[in-house]
């Protein structure tokens, strides 16, 4: 996934309008708005959920890379938990290190 799209440009030169229902993405995508900071990239490009603001985590909570807070116990349990799935990927290198 490419993590920093250049799609900026494009904002300018759209004209298409969503209906006030629904979130215009970066890329010209309608999607509902309460698909909208939901973690999960719903236009393609993650515009979605660039201008979320998300909670602070609480103490003691693991923080994945897209800002979502999850239970400590989520972490490393083996399953996904956050949308993107961060709360497993350092296990995996950490299982690999053990290994190794
Ligand atoms: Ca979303
Ligand atoms: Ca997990």
């Amino acid at each position: 996934m490419n993590k920093h799209p250049v799609y900026y440009f494009y904002l300018f030169i759209e004209t298409h309008v969503c209906p006030t229902t629904h979130f215009k993405c970066a890329n010209y995508f309608c999607i509902p708005t309460d698909k909208t900071c939901d973690f999960k990239d719903d236009c393609g490009d993650g515009s979605d959920e660039l201008q979320c603001k998300h909670r602070e985590c609480w103490h003691g909570e693991f923080k994945c890379k897209n800002s979502e807070c999850i239970r400590p116990g989520y972490l490393c349990d083996g399953e996904v938990n956050c949308v993107d799935g961060s709360d497993e990927e350092n296990c995996e290198i950490s299982k690999l290190k053990y290994t190794n």
